[in-house]
């Protein structure tokens, strides 16, 4: 199905045939422009950014690319096509036809998790509203501004949902979206990590390898919804969302390559020898590695949980892929778990938050792999790595738990005394704030990152992606 241009608020599910939600959207998207003037990136409205839009929802040939002012991006609403006699795939409506509507008694149930998953999406804005100012280059800042782009989209899409589905409460809930903010002390986003500030371009690009990621994670299972319109939104989210996953993994491994060049020019891996040259240590990636996946572990919730067991019986939330399991129903196994106090036995439907945790942490391990090839080819010995789930949670069984970064049970007085050597100090963040000025001539790039192996859509490297006015 193509998409209607000609629309206020592009889109192909039909708008123009039901007035009434037409206009309530369209009474929506002036409070959205407003907020994206204001929380969205700082000073660049009259840039002409070089974007793609979706303009179908085709695996193949779905975008176009060309140069638009952000303010002008036409945000829309895409559902990607039916899937014929789609049929629930998991829990105790398995095998039965999917759903056109919410049934009653799980309109809060599904509300919420449409909620929870549109605030993540604005609020990844907000936390990176500043971040064009210290640009490390045109194709940089380009990529941020597509990503920015994209998250304005996918609240979009829940507000669709919510609008369309949720009647008085759904449309409620989307001014809500606009009200809470980002690390607001009285109005807060709803999960942790998206109350963290990004400052700099390393978290920037930590965030978008690993919190990106849970959203792959948390989009697959909701693709699996047996209500269809939230399949269908999540899956076409997950053709944008690949994008954003693949520059975080491109800009960490070009930080590392950046560093590792120096380190092979002054023959020494002393931290302080990189920074003397305006680069970032391999050390202090590490850091910033295990504050931002660590963070990114807990928003898969708690290992043992009833919100996670009901989402599944009830066909609101499967397990992402769940083809690639064998119970789709999950009414008997069991799932050994440990914990603090030890291993417990609890009920597999308990335990999916869990399960897919791990999926993710095995998906984290893949960028993780290439960047350490990355050092072995260069000759250095050092290694990044993942540190252990247990290690700095503040959700779930291991929350507050006294674990090093191996996993390891430690005391509480080695745990507050080492914390530091694990997580970025405040004179980390500083130093690497510090090397972030803005470059924004065409072709030049910042001395603490490598240049991309290549450019957007075969355009060149040094192509103006951003042309500031
Ligand atoms: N911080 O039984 P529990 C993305 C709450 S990222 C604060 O443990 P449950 C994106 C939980 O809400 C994907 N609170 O787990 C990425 C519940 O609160 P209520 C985002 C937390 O219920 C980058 C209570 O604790 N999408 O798209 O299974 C850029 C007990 O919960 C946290 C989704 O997450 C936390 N970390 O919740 C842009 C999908 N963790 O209801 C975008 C929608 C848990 O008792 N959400 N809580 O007040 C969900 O599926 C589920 O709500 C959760 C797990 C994954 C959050």
């Amino acid at each position: 199905m193509t998409i209607d241009y000609n629309e206020r608020i592009p889109n192909n599910v039909g708008l123009a045939n039901d007035r009434t939600l037409q206009r309530a959207l369209e009474h929506w998207q002036p409070k959205f422009l407003d907020w994206w003037r204001e929380m969205g990136p700082k000073d660049f409205a009259s840039a002409d950014v070089y974007l793609r839009t979706a303009v179908g929802v085709d695996a193949q040939g779905w975008a176009s690319y060309g140069a638009v002012k952000m303010p002008e991006y036409r945000w829309g609403i895409f559902l990607a096509d039916p899937v014929a006699d789609r049929k629930i795939g998991f829990g105790d409506h398995y095998g039965q036809p999917v759903w056109q509507q919410v049934p009653g008694e799980l309109r809060s149930q599904f509300r919420r998790i449409i909620v929870t998953q549109g605030d993540t999406e604005p609020a990844s804005v907000e936390q990176q509203h500043l971040l064009g100012h210290s640009c490390p280059s045109l194709y940089d800042l380009r990529n941020l501004f597509q990503v920015n782009v994209e998250e304005g989209r996918h609240l979009w899409a829940m507000v669709y949902l919510l609008h369309a589905y949720f009647g008085r409460d759904g449309r409620e809930e989307a001014e809500e979206l606009l009200a809470r903010h980002s690390g607001d002390v009285d109005k807060p986003r709803i999960l942790g990590t998206f109350n963290e500030p990004i400052e700099d371009w390393l978290s920037f690009f930590m965030f978008t390898y690993f919190t990106d990621r849970d959203g792959k994670f948390q989009l697959k299972s909701l693709a699996e919804s047996a209500f269809d319109p939230l399949s269908r939104t999540c899956r076409f989210m997950l053709t944008e969302e690949a994008h954003h996953m693949f520059v975080g993994e491109t800009g960490v491994g070009r930080v590392v390559k950046r560093t590792l060049e120096l380190m092979k020019e002054l023959g020494t891996d002393d931290p302080q020898a990189i920074r003397n040259q305006g680069a970032i240590d391999l050390p202090t990636i590490q850091r910033y590695l295990n504050f931002w996946f660590t963070s990114s572990l807990d928003l898969f919730g708690s290992e043992v949980s009833s919100n996670a067991a009901g989402s599944f019986a009830n066909g609101i939330k499967g397990r992402p892929d769940e083809e690639q399991y064998q119970d789709h129903v999950c009414s008997e196994a069991t799932y050994e778990l440990q914990t603090p106090q030890g291993s417990q036995t609890v009920s597999l439907r308990n335990a999916m938050n869990e399960i897919m945790r791990l999926s993710y942490i095995k998906d984290c391990e893949i960028g993780v792999k290439r960047w350490n090839m990355q050092m072995q080819r260069a000759g250095s010995d050092f290694r990044l790595a993942l540190p252990s789930p247990r290690f700095r949670r503040t959700i779930g069984a291991w929350a507050g738990a006294a674990a090093d970064p191996l996993g390891n049970s430690i005391s509480r007085e080695e745990y507050d005394r080492r914390l530091p050597e694990w997580l970025p100090s405040e004179a980390d963040r500083a130093f690497v704030r510090s090397v972030m000025q803005r470059i924004t001539a065409s072709g030049k790039i910042a001395g603490w990152i490598a240049p991309p192996d290549r450019g957007i859509n075969s355009l060149p490297v040094d192509y103006e992606y951003v042309r500031l006015s």
